[in-house]
């Protein structure tokens, strides 16, 4: 069947995307790409946010992937629209975010010409080839559908990733009739080698005290991961893979991977898995952590196989086949250590006592969240020290998509984040985390927040500064302060100017009843901590260590 509206490549590119399950799409409107815009508001099937600037639409539409698990997308225009997306898009590539970028391109005549045109940036595909995992330009328009099918099927195929296409102004504005079928392409299922699979059994069921280190990798192999647990084997996780079992099992060590009483439990630890997870440097002491020295890895990039710390068995493949290939090869065969369960909750209990201290005046808080966030509340974060020191850990997460930070550590992501988890992730209250610093950084999100209304609360840690910083150069530039002090706004009065509820609290014992207050809005509300009134943390985070000898290219 045909549809008989004259129809252009823009109408197409909106009834791909709802052909593609997206339902929330993020950008800001521009000459060139207003037919898509125009298409997807005429057909009203695809929410389309409009950002403030293409970063922050990125991000938005990142963090509204990882909430729902399905398709995000973000839309901007050529050249600078595009370039500003490009901070984003590394961040989607880090924490591998099936994410589509549509971006346009300047009138096709005039492609590669050098004449100046309007928006024209030369080398953009490859700049979007640089921070996406893939990029294309669809030259055509009936190549369009195409196009746009393989690079939704390369952002879904693990590992997955953003995938950037660049529609030529011109074409999109050709007309074209819609297909009937717009449908997914089929997606390769990754299965993993039946002999690798017997090799890590073995290697398994030579173990007394196994234990499974899981990362955003593992995220669809959370009933396998549970069945393991239940088979009586150990299960930590990097701040990825938070949720994947839920934080408060019994055999969780949570994301308590680096904690010194866990470290000390890898003593212990005869035969360690590795799932899904890069062992990033950041939560690894830059790989001084001393993890179990017997250790097996399992992850859909077979180039993987003996990066970081090296394993000893490699399985390439799909977590979820290969974790429930394990289990059948395993069943019956284990035997654990009666001491392992109760060494774990030790372990468990003494890291969590560990971010207590740590946390300093602000352990109370921690409680709070505990108590009264709601269950399935999605958990965002910015790159500040609340969140290294502790919201990286707690609190308790019962859901692999709960977790969403910026795994690559680039500050100002928070704040969108948390707009496009509460916009995208199925109406469940957000809360999030930022400082002051990485909020000034996509400020102008804020007006997006005000005009959207996300249901999310915002936390802001405002230290005047960037905290982070001046831990380092406490640490490691012998106190010279420079650069890390900042001039903000008065954030109440910025939220007031937006008609966004806001409270300050200066006193730890307030947090209660303002969180209460905060939560019991429907839309967003801004709770602001002043720090230097609250007190300091238990700890000095900043910086990271030297890598040992072994690590990287000698
Ligand atoms: C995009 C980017 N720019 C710069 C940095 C360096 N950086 C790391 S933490 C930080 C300070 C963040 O300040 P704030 O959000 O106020 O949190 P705080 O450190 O005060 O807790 C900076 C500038 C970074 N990680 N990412």
């Amino acid at each position: 069947m045909r549809n008989t509206l004259p129809t252009t490549v823009g109408d197409l590119v909106a009834a791909f995307l709802e052909s593609h399950g997206v339902t929330i799409a993020f950008g800001v409107i521009s000459v060139h790409n207003m037919p898509m815009l125009d298409a997807i508001h005429r057909r009203g099937s695809v929410r389309f946010v409009p950002a403030r600037g293409e970063a922050g639409a990125t991000n938005m539409a990142d963090a509204a992937a990882r909430a729902s698990g399905r398709l995000a997308a973000a839309i901007t225009s050529t050249g600078t629209g595009a370039g500003n997306a490009a901070g984003a898009l590394v961040e989607a590539c880090t924490a591998g975010t099936p994410l589509l970028h549509i971006t346009s391109q300047i009138d096709t005549p005039f492609l590669d010409l050098g004449y100046g045109y309007l928006h024209e940036a030369p080398a953009q595909l490859d700049m979007l080839k640089a921070v996406s995992k893939a990029a294309f330009r669809v030259r055509s328009a009936s190549e369009a559908l195409a196009t746009l099918r393989e690079a939704a099927r390369i952002a879904r195929t693990p590992p997955t990733g953003p995938v950037s296409v660049e529609i030529p102004i011109d074409i999109q504005r050709e007309p074209i009739d819609i297909p009937a079928d717009l449908s997914p392409l089929p997606l390769a299922a990754a299965e993993p080698d039946a002999a690798a699979l017997d090799r890590l059994a073995a290697r398994m069921v030579a173990a007394r005290r196994p234990l499974l280190w899981l990362g955003g990798g593992a995220r669809e192999a959370g009933a396998a991961v549970a069945r393991l647990a239940g088979l009586g084997i150990g299960v930590v996780t990097s701040s990825a893979g938070r949720g994947i079992l839920p934080d408060d099992h019994p055999l969780s060590l949570g994301a308590y991977g680096n904690a010194p009483p866990v470290e000390k439990l890898y003593e212990s630890v005869d035969f360690m898995l590795v799932v899904g997870s890069h062992l990033r440097s950041n939560e690894t002491r830059t790989y001084n952590l001393k993890l179990p020295a017997a250790r097996g890895r399992i992850d859909v990039d077979p180039a993987t196989e003996q990066r970081s710390y090296p394993s000893e068995v490699f399985v390439a493949g799909d977590a979820k086949l290969a974790l429930e290939g394990l289990l059948w090869r395993l069943d019956g065969r284990l035997r654990i250590d009666p001491a392992f369960a109760a060494d774990i909750a030790a372990a468990r209990r003494e890291a969590e006592a560990g971010l207590r201290r740590v946390a300093g005046a602000y352990a109370p808080m921690l409680d709070v969240l505990e108590r009264a966030m709601p269950k399935d509340a999605l958990w965002v974060r910015d790159i500040t020290l609340s969140n290294s020191i502790w919201g990286n850990r707690a609190p308790t997460l019962r859901d692999p998509r709960a977790s969403i930070f910026a795994l690559g550590g680039g500050i100002g992501q928070g704040l969108a984040m948390a707009v496009g988890a509460a916009l995208g992730g199925g109406g469940r209250k957000t809360v999030a985390i930022v400082g002051d610093g990485g909020l000034q950084l996509g400020l102008g999100e804020l007006a997006t927040v005000a005009e959207s209304r996300p249901d999310m609360v915002l936390l802001l840690m405002n230290d005047g500064g960037y905290g982070v910083i001046r831990n380092m150069q406490d640490n490691d530039y012998g106190g010279r302060r420079c650069y890390a002090d900042l001039k903000g706004p008065d954030f109440g009065l910025l939220a007031e100017g937006l008609g966004i509820p806001h409270r300050r609290i200066r006193d730890m014992n307030a947090f209660a009843p303002a969180f209460a207050e905060a939560l019991a809005v429907t839309g967003p509300f801004i709770l602001e901590l002043d720090m230097a009134a609250i007190g300091p943390f238990g700890a000095r985070a900043g910086g990271f260590p030297p890598p040992p000898a072994w690590a990287g290219r000698r």
